[in-house]
């Protein structure tokens, strides 16, 4: 069957066809699928002015396929396997019916919220069943949902709901996190004031915290569920009908709303996950991400449902109560696909190998990663002490842009190397171009990382505004969309991601624009201007780096050591945790050369470590300043 590959002939005769006949072979992909109405063409794009449409006029509703369609031979199977944060907790187990039931009453109740096919739903729950049902229920009825992360402030959580223009709003009381609580309902009060189109919020009750319920906006989940009937036909989708916006950082300040439509994407992520994991039908398969981020989007939601598989769901962190958490939930569940982040691996690896000797790990087939190059060390600790030399990494590169894996190993079929993505997928054109956006042909060679032709689930807009779409994606090299990643294809013609080429920072695999964070910093009344620039750190694989100017005027501080703690503080306030930097110094000014650029080259090298070798720095402004900044960096860090 096409849509399976078995082994290495498979894989290039499955990738030769997609490549000289792309049309035939996604078309023949989709065909396994419920469609209302088949589409006319299966693909039709133009890069320039970016427009791309794939199963074009074709009608569907995802949710029949990762659930109505399930029902007769997987009813009893279970869809979701949740594991709560607390490990005394009893799990909570959801078979494809009783998933179906609760989609469609939820999905009822949204429509009796006024809630209706386009208009937007923005979720900021924690990683309970209840969001993957929610999302589920907003696809039912053609509603496009906004999944933010638990971990934004309120600031970012505002700015977000207003740019999707969401009414609705489905959040929880509180939300468990290792030995901490996240005040989710207290933080959407807070975002509220600023967001005046927001009519209805839905509570669901996690912890039964008591909390402020506004008495003409504020509902229970659990409320609201009662009244409903437990049936709700699916909407009749477009093909290109988006299905949620996922907002991303890019190298301008302000977040953009990646949005997906339904019918390439369903059928992209579905073939993706059964080929990269090897997925077969009793298999349990964990993605640790949150669902908040992409990854838990594709591969614990829509994926594995479409597949029909096994998806289990965690609330907790790798950490709690202790550094066996993963192999422990492993072990209970005889987890055979596991899929997660190398800075986790990292952390895990920091803790020693007796967390991870108490678990016997048999149960495990193939080991997965995702969200940042993993590093050699991390690869090999991951490969032998939990994967015990059997199982195959698949060391999956992709982007929310890209909606799922586009270069990867398949399980078993590709023979893996460490630190590299390997191949790319069937019908994935990847393409090496120099910074004049000329083709870099051949083994052995370095490059910006394009691909060459559409894929069906590529974003299709930013939302409200395709200009910055076609500007980020489609204007750096022409007729080519531009990933913003280093690669390098080795003499076996292989691929190895290198990093960012933007001011993009990926810290513990999320994704942060420096701009971003110094817009947050230069909130501080005191701060005049400030640089952000990523560094090696051993953990979360990049961290923060934060040079500020201050004016001494404004300062209110007595200390140096307080400044900073508040400069912390504005950067939580407006991003949230995720985005503090991890060294800050104060600095008297930043190397700008005479047309006022900040030479940022300068600033990465001093975040290294390194004192010397700056290059040419004869364009500076100030030439003394960089011999300030790298004395301060070694006297303040
Ligand atoms: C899925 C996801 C995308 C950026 C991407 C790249 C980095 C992701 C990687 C990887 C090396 C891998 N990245 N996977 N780098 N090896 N296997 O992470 O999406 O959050 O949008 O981040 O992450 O730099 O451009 P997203």
């Amino acid at each position: 069957m096409i849509s399976r590959i078995n082994n290495l002939e498979d894989y290039a005769v499955a990738y030769r066809r997609s490549v000289s006949e792309p049309e035939r072979f996604w078309s023949e992909v989709a065909e396994q699928f419920v469609w209302r109405k088949k589409w006319d063409k299966t693909v039709e794009y133009d890069f320039d002015n970016y427009n791309v449409q794939w199963y074009k006029n074709g009608k569907l509703n995802i949710t029949e396929n990762c659930l109505d369609r399930h029902l007769l031979s997987r009813g009893d199977k279970t869809a979701i396997h949740w594991v709560a944060n607390d490990p005394h907790e009893k799990d909570r187990i959801f078979s494809y019916k009783e998933l179906h039931e609760q989609v469609s009453l939820f999905a009822n109740v949204l429509k009796r919220n006024g809630v209706g096919k386009g208009d937007r739903v923005c979720l900021y729950m924690p990683m309970v069943p209840e969001l993957a049902i929610a999302v589920l229920a907003c696809a039912r009825i053609g509603a496009i949902h906004s999944v933010i992360f638990g971990g934004f402030s309120a600031q970012a959580l505002a700015d977000r709901i207003n740019d999707a223009g969401a009414k609705i709003l489905i959040t929880a009381d509180q939300g468990p996190r290792g030995k901490k609580v996240v005040e989710l309902k207290a933080i959407t009060d807070e975002a509220l004031f600023k967001c005046e189109n927001v009519e209805r919020v839905i509570v669901y009750q996690r912890t039964g915290a008591d909390v402020k319920m506004d008495s003409e906006r504020d509902v229970y989940w659990h409320d609201e569920i009662k009244s409903v009937p437990n049936v709700c036909d699916p909407e009749v989708m477009d093909s290109e009908d988006p299905l949620f916006i996922l907002y991303t950082s890019g190298s301008t300040g302000k977040p953009k709303g990646v949005v997906h439509s339904t019918g390439g994407y369903m059928v992209y992520t579905w073939y993706s996950f059964r080929n990269v994991f090897q997925y077969q039908e009793n298999d349990v398969f964990w993605c640790t991400a949150d669902i908040g981020w992409i990854t838990g989007h594709s591969y614990i939601v829509y994926g594995p449902l479409l597949e029909g598989a096994t998806s289990v769901m965690f609330e907790g962190v790798p950490t709690f109560p202790d550094a066996g958490r993963f192999w422990r939930v492993v072990d209970r569940l005889k987890v055979n696909i596991f899929y997660t982040a190398p800075t986790a691996i990292r952390a895990l690896m920091a803790q020693g190998l007796e967390y991870v000797e108490l678990y016997k790990l048999d149960s495990l087939r193939v080991l997965g990663t995702v969200g940042e190059p993993i590093n050699r060390e991390a690869w090999e600790w991951y490969h032998q002490h939990i994967g015990k030399g059997r199982c195959p990494i698949v060391d999956t590169w992709w982007q929310t842009e890209t909606g799922g894996i586009m270069i990867s190993p398949i399980a078993g079929v590709i023979p893996t190397k460490p630190t590299y993505a390997t191949l790319p997928l069937p019908g994935i054109q990847p393409v090496l171009v120099d910074p004049e956006g000329n083709e870099i042909e051949g083994k052995g060679v370095e490059g910006n990382l394009c691909i060459k032709y559409p894929w069906p689930s590529m974003l299709r807009t930013t939302w409200g505004d395709h200009e910055r779409c076609k500007q980020t994606y489609f204007s750096t090299f022409k007729g080519l969309y531009f990933t913003g990643d280093g690669c390098r294809r080795d003499e076996d013609g292989y691929y190895r991601i290198l990093g960012r080429v933007d001011d993009v920072m990926n810290v513990s695999g999320h994704r942060l624009g420096t701009a971003e964070v110094e817009n947050a910093i230069n909130m501080h009344s005191a701060v005049i201007e400030s640089a952000v620039v990523g560094y090696p750190h051993d953990i979360k694989g990049q961290g923060i780096y934060a040079y500020v100017v201050c004016d001494s005027a404004e300062l209110e501080v007595s200390t140096i050591l307080e400044l900073k703690e508040q400069i912390l503080e504005v950067v939580i306030d407006k991003i949230g945790k995720i985005a503090r930097p991890d060294k800050v110094q104060i600095v008297r000014g930043l190397p700008k050369t005479r047309s006022g650029k900040i030479m940022r080259r300068i600033l990465r090298k001093i975040g290294e470590g390194q004192t010397d070798n700056f290059g040419d720095i004869s364009t500076l402004l100030d030439p003394s300043i960089v011999e300030a900044i790298k004395e301060g960096a070694v006297k303040d860090n």
